[in-house]
C-alpha cells in the first residue's frame, strides 16, 4: 500500500451541444478540454449529429455529441469544470432558457448515480426522450442503463416524437 488516496473512478457521459459560430470546432475544442480535465480520462467521443432546435425555433440547427469519460472528480466539481470550459469557449448566459449557445456541456450520467439538487440533476432532465442525446449515446453503449428509464436502446425504441436527426461523419482527427 502507498500513502496516496485515490478518488474512486466513475464512468460518466457528457452531452455536448452547439449552435453558434462554428459548432463542429466548438465540439472538437470541448472534447480536447474534457481530455485535459484533472483526474479524468477521455474514453471516446461519439460522432456528430445535427438536429433542429428543441424549444424556441428561431435559432440555428444544433450539432450534438456525447463523450464518455472516466473521472475521479465528484459531480459538483465536475459541473464547475464543465462550466469553466463553457465560459472559456465564449458561452454567454442571457438568462433565457434554451437560447442559442457556442457550447453546452451537460452531465448526462454519472455511474448509476441519481441526484436532484438545486444545481444538479442526474440523469440529465429529459435525456431519455431526446434523439440528440440517445443516438450518440447508443453509438457508445446501447446497453447503458439510464436509471429509472431502462437501457438507451429501450429508450430509443420508445416514442421519440418524430424528431429528425442526421448523423454526420466522424469528427475524429489526429491531434
Ligand atoms: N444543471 C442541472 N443538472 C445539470 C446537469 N446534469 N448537467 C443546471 C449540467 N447542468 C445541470 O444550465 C442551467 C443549469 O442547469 C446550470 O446552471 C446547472 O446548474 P445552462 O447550461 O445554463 O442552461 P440551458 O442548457 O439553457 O438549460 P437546460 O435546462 O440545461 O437545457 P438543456 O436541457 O441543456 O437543453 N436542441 C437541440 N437540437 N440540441 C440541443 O443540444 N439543447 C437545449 C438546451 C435546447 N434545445 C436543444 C439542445
Ligand atoms: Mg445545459
Amino acid at each position: 500500500m502507498h500513502g496516496l488516496s485515490m478518488a474512486p473512478e466513475v464512468r460518466a457521459f457528457i452531452g455536448l451541444g452547439s449552435n453558434l459560430g462554428n459548432p463542429v470546432e466548438h465540439l472538437q475544442e470541448a472534447c480536447s478540454a474534457l481530455a485535459g480535465l484533472p483526474q479524468t480520462r477521455l474514453v471516446r467521443c461519439s460522432d456528430l449529429y445535427r438536429s433542429h432546435p428543441m424549444g424556441p425555433g428561431n435559432q440555428p440547427d444544433y450539432i450534438n455529441a456525447v463523450a464518455e469519460i472516466i473521472t475521479g472528480l465528484s459531480p459538483d466539481p465536475l459541473l464547475s469544470r464543465l462550466q469553466e470550459i463553457e465560459a472559456r469557449q465564449g458561452r454567454v448566459r442571457d438568462g433565457s432558457r434554451w437560447h442559442a449557445r457556442t457550447i453546452d456541456l451537460d452531465i448526462l450520467l454519472y455511474g448509476d448515480l441519481v441526484l436532484a439538487t438545486e444545481n444538479l440533476k442526474i440523469p440529465h432532465s429529459g435525456m431519455h426522450q431526446r434523439a440528440f442525446v440517445l443516438y450518440p449515446l447508443a453509438e457508445l453503449d446501447p446497453d447503458l442503463v439510464i436509471p429509472g428509464r431502462g437501457s438507451v436502446r429501450e429508450c430509443l425504441e420508445a416514442e421519440l416524437q418524430g424528431e429528425i436527426i442526421e448523423r454526420l461523419g466522424s469528427k475524429h482527427e489526429s491531434g
